[in-house]
């Protein structure tokens, strides 16, 4: 069963950038689909539970050098 996650992203500063996360996170095992938003400085991630993490998403978008958290 996928659940959707809602991230706040930091540091965006081009459509390069929201289009990188994006690409690495659609990439990521356990992601169905990913959908960043440059505008809003937002995210949102379906994944499976079962096969990836929260904080496992949010590591790989910080290791990509840009700031998230879960939405609030
Ligand atoms: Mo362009 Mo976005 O260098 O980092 S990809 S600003």
């Amino acid at each position: 069963r996928m659940e959707k996650l809602e991230l706040d992203i930091e540091g965006m500063t081009c459509s390069a950038c929201s289009s990188r996360i994006q690409k690495v996170l659609s990439r990521t095992e356990g992601v169905n689909e990913a959908s960043i938003n440059l505008a809003t400085e937002a995210g949102v991630v379906e994944y499976d539970p079962s096969e990836v993490t929260v904080d496992d998403i949010i590591a790989r978008v910080k290791k990509l050098g840009y700031g998230a958290a879960v939405k609030r």
